[in-house]
């Protein structure tokens, strides 16, 4: 998989990229990132990427040419036709799915802008989409477009050293996770919970969906309102509610 990121800060997306499970993924060739500077595009003397916005007001608005130029550069290095995306909190909101889609791609180019944004007319002539990660407001799409990449990279065969784990995620994939717990048994008076003591791998599957499907619907009950309930987990939600059972720390 080709990545492209078009950012006037390459040295934080790429020293990002170094470490733990994405680190080994873009070392053993699962998957490269290329960076494309609009600064080495800039025109002028001063290698201005910014100017002050039509109309009034606060803050700075990418000016297009460089832009433009870095995104045709950094397309130019990818696969023909894939998306050229832009990170921006107008954008559709990122979800697993999404993250799924772009891990079945040959590459994609992640366009990460700083200021209040992009002159829209490099949007309209270069963009395909734009992708939000949260109703929040950065001072960049940096971290957002490293969100983007760590979400798919380990998702790409092999990334994961147990490979089960992105399986059995898409399997409870619209339900939170349960609660994990590891020795010693025993912690400042507190223990893990018996059932996960014991060998009965029926009770043990038993209980873990009947925390993922309560601790959704205490917590995030917008999920279940999506995708409604299963008869085995709406069974396990009653059961539980009655006993409540699941914090609601959240
Ligand atoms: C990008 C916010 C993606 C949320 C980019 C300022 C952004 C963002 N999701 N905010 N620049």
């Amino acid at each position: 998989m080709q990545i492209g990121v078009v950012t006037l800060f390459p040295e934080l997306v790429c020293d990002a990229l170094a470490h733990g499970v994405l680190g080994r993924a873009l070392e053993r060739g699962l998957a490269a990132v290329q960076t494309e500077d609009p600064r080495a595009h800039a025109g002028d003397a001063h290698r201005t990427v910014d100017d002050r916005p039509y109309g009034g007001g606060p803050g700075m608005v990418g000016t297009p040419a460089p832009w433009a130029a870095a995104i045709d550069a950094a397309a130019s290095r990818l696969p023909a036709g894939v998306p050229r995306l832009h990170l921006s909190a107008q954008g559709a909101p990122l979800t697993q799915q999404r993250v799924q889609e772009l891990a079945g791609l040959p590459g994609f180019l992640l366009v990460a802008s700083r200021y209040e944004g992009l002159d829209q007319r490099v949007i309209d002539s270069r963009i395909d989409g734009e992708i939000s990660i949260g109703d929040y407001v950065l001072s960049g799409g940096e971290f957002a477009a490293l969100v983007v990449i760590d979400a798919v990279v380990r998702l790409l065969p092999g990334a994961l050293g147990d490979e089960r784990s992105s399986v059995e995620e898409s399997f409870a994939a619209g339900r939170l996770d349960w609660p994990h717990y590891t020795r010693p048994v025993e912690w400042e008076g507190r223990s893990v919970p018996t059932v996960l003591q014991g060998g009965n791998h029926a009770a043990i599957r038993h209980w873990r969906l009947a925390q993922s499907v309560t601790r959704t619907w205490v917590r995030r009950p917008d999920l279940i309102v999506q995708g409604g309930l299963s008869s085995e987990e709406s069974r396990l939600l009653n059961e539980f509610l009655a006993r409540r059972e699941v914090d609601d720390n959240g």
